[in-house]
């Protein structure tokens, strides 16, 4: 299923005389309207390469039809998304769910979509078909060096993978723990983790990254080898510079302070990237920004800041990645809102009046640097985030023209109704 550059835009003309009223209006409110914009031009987002179905839960799995049946037809689903918003030029894949067989063909068929290769993420947390030794009670960190050298090669393989499609990094997510008190020695499963990452890191390219990245907890988890954020930094400044943690925003223990994390990643020259979404409870990989979209923008008002303060590129230095699982939404349409309340999120931290902030902080005007904050996050950027869509050629309105054009009907269509795709 493809796009026309004629159907956008004749959609965009439909939607452009509102839409350049409410530009108007806006870039006469936020002074640096002109250098947002060209900041969410340059902003991508990747999109999981196992998000493209609707994932389910223990208990059920309700698909939407034409869903993904290969690696080839999810490219394709994320150069939809992209021609749709313009914002989402990244895949990251998931290995074994999405092996390239052949590489150079599907390295083609992502540039044709204008996408290139984010993260890889390895998996040692199921047991392939006859795999030999068992990741039940753990991988990195198993008692069992045998397991340990297994997970080790399977890391190793997922970087080879990845150096053929020109990926730069490695997201390591552990289901490492144990179920009950006195299963696990702490401190001994920590330097079996440590050790088992220390040969994976050897094998990283250099100029390739490795990201750490941590979970609370999974239901029937007493302990978590890699369970927060500490805990991810020990491991990454233990294993030396190419090491970085990743947030996860449905990794942390309920109430956690996730901005706070945040800041203290950054000021500590270990962040290494996001995986977006949102959470009422659990891990509950939902639309990014539907439960708790003041997090979403204090946390990106915290990597404003931090970013600028070091002269980090925007763009280039962290990975920004969404990771999320979808039940009741189409999952292109969740995926479309996630890159919408992500980049509105940024537009509102950029639109934050740092020197008014800064002298309020240094006197303590507690209720006036709440309504600097407040301004921002009350303002609505959504014309900017739509006038950047439109300069990059893409849809002023991504849902509006996707359900305008029945891209589900005509994916169903050349895809059947029953098709299931690889991943959660
Ligand atoms: C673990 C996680 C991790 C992925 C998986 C699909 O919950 O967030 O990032 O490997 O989801
Ligand atoms: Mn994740």
């Amino acid at each position: 299923m493809k796009l026309e550059n004629y159907q956008l835009e004749s959609h965009n003309s439909d939607l452009l005389a509102k839409h350049e009223r409410q530009l108007d209006f806006i870039t006469l409110e936020i002074s640096n309207a002109q250098s947002i914009i060209q900041k969410l031009v340059d902003f991508q987002i990747a999109i999981p390469s196992w998000a493209l179905g609707t994932g389910g839960t223990r208990f059920g799995r309700f698909s939407s039809g034409g869903e993904p049946r290969n690696l080839e037809e999810k490219i394709e689903d994320i150069g939809l998304l992209h021609k749709l918003n313009g914002s989402s030029g990244a895949i990251s894949l998931h290995i074994p769910w999405d092996v390239a067989d052949n590489t150079n063909a599907i390295k083609a068929l992502a540039a044709q979509h204008g996408l290139r290769f984010d993260a890889m993420n390895s998996n040692t947390f199921q047991d392939q078909p006859d795999q030999s030794q068992s990741y039940k009670f753990g991988s990195l960190q198993h008692v069992d060096k045998a397991v340990r050298k297994h997970a080790i090669d399977h890391n190793i393989e997922v970087i080879r993978q990845g150096v053929e499609l020109g990926s730069k990094a490695l997201t390591v997510w552990l289901a490492d723990g144990s179920c009950f008190p006195g299963q696990l020695n702490f401190r001994k499963a920590f330097h079996n983790t440590l050790e088992s990452l220390r040969e994976i890191y050897a094998a990283l390219p250099n100029d390739w990254k490795i990201f750490v990245e941590y979970k609370a907890f999974e239901p029937n988890f007493y302990s978590t080898t890699v369970g927060d954020w500490g805990q991810s930094l020990l491991f990454a400044n233990k294993l030396g510079p190419k090491a970085y943690t990743l947030v996860d925003l449905g990794h942390h223990l309920p109430n956690a302070n996730i901005e706070q994390i945040v800041s203290l990643l950054l000021m500590e020259e270990k962040l290494g990237g996001f995986h977006f979404n949102d959470s009422k409870y659990g891990d509950d990989d939902l639309t990014a920004g539907s439960i708790k979209p003041y997090q979403l923008f204090l946390i990106f008002n915290e990597l404003v800041e931090g970013m600028d303060a070091r002269g980090m590129d925007h763009r280039e230095d962290l990975g920004w990645m969404i990771d999320a699982s979808h039940n009741v939404k189409d999952p292109l349409e969740d995926l479309l809102q996630s890159v919408e309340a992500i980049m509105i999120a940024y537009a509102q931290a950029l639109s934050v009046d740092r020197v008014a902030l800064q002298e309020a902080q240094a006197i303590n005007d507690v209720a006036r640097s709440q309504e600097i904050l407040q301004q921002a996050f009350r303002t609505d950027v959504r014309p900017l985030v739509a006038e950047a869509r439109l300069r990059s050629g893409a849809a002023l309105s991504p849902l509006q023209a996707f359900r305008k054009f029945n891209v589900r009907q005509e994916l169903i269509k050349n895809r059947g109704a029953k098709t299931v795709a690889t991943g959660l």
